[in-house]
């Protein structure tokens, strides 16, 4: 196969098997004979390297003559373009962008009822966003977009009013040895089992063992395995640190319902009665770790709002450009006055190599050209406003999650907003409102594991608050979601988030679970191939705009 561009070095590489830096696709792709110096870098690489990096390419390569090779990455400075709006064809000045009132429908708080509804775009067609008013406690989404051009330009914000903290931008130690995922594995059950703790007097199962038939018993543990019995019962094998215990959920109890909401490897606590022999619990209760019902948010103490976006997915064909620029001249109007903070949940740009055939839709085929893309279309925000990233499965990071943030090459690439750059996930502190930004793989797996009431597409906030119930956020290993062993488990949530924030099913979604506000927040890339072959209608171009002195919603469609 002809390797002439770093996509075609970087599927090769992945089919045989080797992740690589982006530099090192890069190094490969720019020499004279890239099929050579792949094979020759491959052959002198040690048995135990899976991450091809610059370095072992550079031992094989001489980098210096890169004569004859195919156009790689630019030269930031030399970039063609400082104007508000990239190369890529007319920008659309199209004045008819979204004027949303921001007058939301105040929540009616309505007790403690109903606190699970949400709501989810119904679009229908005509521009104009129909986020509704859903329920007890649901954010309420007004409309936005009748058409007429906002009057007059932004008034800048004061910086001196704005504060943001990020922390989630971890410092990778593990090594990949099994030893890592005993860590971090031990890590979630006891950040975990500390949350249910309160909730049942639990033992370790050497003590459930010794105790005799007909005890209560409680315990805490991982679900290890989820089975049904030949009579249509429920086998629950709960793992904690000393060993494993068989649960048994009948099946004509209430508590049943709640087994298909059950992901491996998540923690739960179940209190019940043990069997005569003493060898099986029946289960009658069974708890999560749980966002407590009476959560309250904190909130901003002025008038101060932020656009929750994702999924931008520059370097693709289907990147919506003009859309982008109807957003950010928006940004520019008076209506925009008050978003101040500009939060990317990750899939900045299409990446390279990220799924097979994945080349055939690419527009730009550099990953590092896409990330200098991606900056001109940054410089379009206004330059008040303070914007945080993170990476998402597109981007050129470890896919292992956490995700660290972008290596300095990139941030260097990235420099033109002085945008904060953190990992996946992060807790980054808006105004005192903490908003958990993670990316949402595991939410692809969560839809595919759950009922559709329970977890669909259609409505993603609902994948959101079993991630929020479960107080992680990719509790099921293996499948899409791939854990990366680390000492710690930074996946769990150990403090509850006032603002959930996800992206990558590219679908829009928002409502409040136990008054935390979930938001999936679209994308900017329209249908590819492979989401027409299997019927993902990706919700393109909304702009979710959350007021963080109410935690109110509005909704501006760009389409
Ligand atoms: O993925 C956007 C959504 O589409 C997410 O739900 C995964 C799914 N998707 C997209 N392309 C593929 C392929 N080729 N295989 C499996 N699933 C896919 P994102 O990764 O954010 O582009
Ligand atoms: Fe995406
Ligand atoms: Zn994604």
């Amino acid at each position: 196969m002809p390797l002439e561009t770093p996509v075609h070095v970087a599927n090769e590489l992945a089919s045989r098997g080797y992740n690589a830096e982006p530099e090192a696709v890069t190094l490969l792709a720019s020499t004279p004979d890239p099929a050579g110096a792949l094979d020759r870098t491959l052959e002198t690489v040690p048995d135990d390297v899976i991450v091809l990096t610059a370095d072992h390419v550079k031992e094989v390569v001489d980098t210096r003559s890169r004569s004859g090779g195919s156009p790689t990455r630019t030269d930031p400075k030399s970039s063609p373009d400082t104007s508000a709006h990239p190369p890529d064809g007319p920008p659309s000045r199209d004045p008819s962008v979204s004027t949303g009132t921001g007058d939301s429908e105040p929540s009616d708080g309505g007790g403690a009822a109903a606190v699970e509804t949400g709501g989810s775009r119904s679009g229908t067609g005509d521009g104009s966003a129909t986020g509704s008013a859903a329920g007890d406690g649901s954010a309420t989404g007004s409309a936005a977009g009748d058409g007429s051009a906002a009057g007059g330009g932004r008034t800048p914000a004061d910086p001196a009013q704005q504060s943001v903290a990020v922390e989630g931008d971890i410092q990778s130690t593990g090594t990949g040895e099994y030893s890592d995922f005993v860590a971090v594995f031990r890590d979630r059950y006891e950040k975990l089992s500390k949350q249910l703790r309160g909730r049942v007097n639990h033992r370790p199962t050497d003590a459930i063992e010794s105790m005799p038939g007909n005890s209560e018993a409680a315990m805490v543990g991982m679900v290890s395995d989820i089975r049904s019995t030949a009579s249509g019962h429920w086998l629950v094998e709960l793992e904690d640190t000393n060993g494993t215990f068989p649960c048994l959920v009948m099946k004509d109890r209430d508590i049943a319902d709640l087994v298909n909401e059950l992901l491996l490897d998540e923690v739960i606590a179940v209190d019940g009665t043990l069997a005569d022999d003493g060898g099986i619990l029946f289960v009658d209760s069974l708890y999560f770790p749980e966002i407590p019902r009476t959560y309250e948010p904190s909130t901003a103490d002025r008038e101060v709002e932020a656009a929750l976006i994702s999924d931008v997915h520059v370097g693709s064909q289907e990147f919506e450009a003009d859309a982008w620029h109807r957003f950010t001249d928006w940004l520019h109007t008076a209506d925009a006055d008050r978003v101040e903070y500009l939060l990317v949940a990750g899939d900045m740009v299409e990446g390279v190599g990220v799924y097979p055939n994945q080349d055939e839709e690419l527009d730009i085929v550099d990953i590092y050209e896409q990330y200098e893309r991606f900056s001109e279309y940054l410089k379009e925000v206004p330059g008040d406003m303070e914007i945080i990233m993170i990476p998402g499965n597109h981007d050129a990071v470890r896919l292992a999650e956490p995700q660290p943030a972008f290596d300095e090459e990139l941030r260097d690439i990235m420099t033109a907003h002085d945008a904060r750059i953190s990992g996946n996930p992060s807790t980054v502190t808006v105004e005192g409102v903490d908003v958990l930004m993670y990316h949402g793989v595991s939410l692809d797996e969560v839809i595919a594991e759950l009922p559709d009431e329970k977890a669909s597409y259609d409505e993603p906030h609902k994948p959101m608050y079993q991630l929020l119930k479960k107080r992680h956020v990719a509790p099921q290993f293996g499948g899409q979601t791939r854990l990366a062993p680390e000492e710690e488990d930074y996946l769990v949530m150990e403090s509850v988030p006032d603002i959930f924030h996800t992206g990558h099913v590219h679908k829009l979604g928002y409502g409040k679970y136990h008054n935390v506000l979930a938001i999936n927040s679209g994308c900017w890339q329209a249908q590819t191939d492979f989401q027409k072959s299997v019927n993902i209608d990706p919700d393109v171009a909304f702009a979710p705009i959350v007021s963080l002195d109410t935690l109110d919603l509005r909704i501006h469609d760009f389409e």
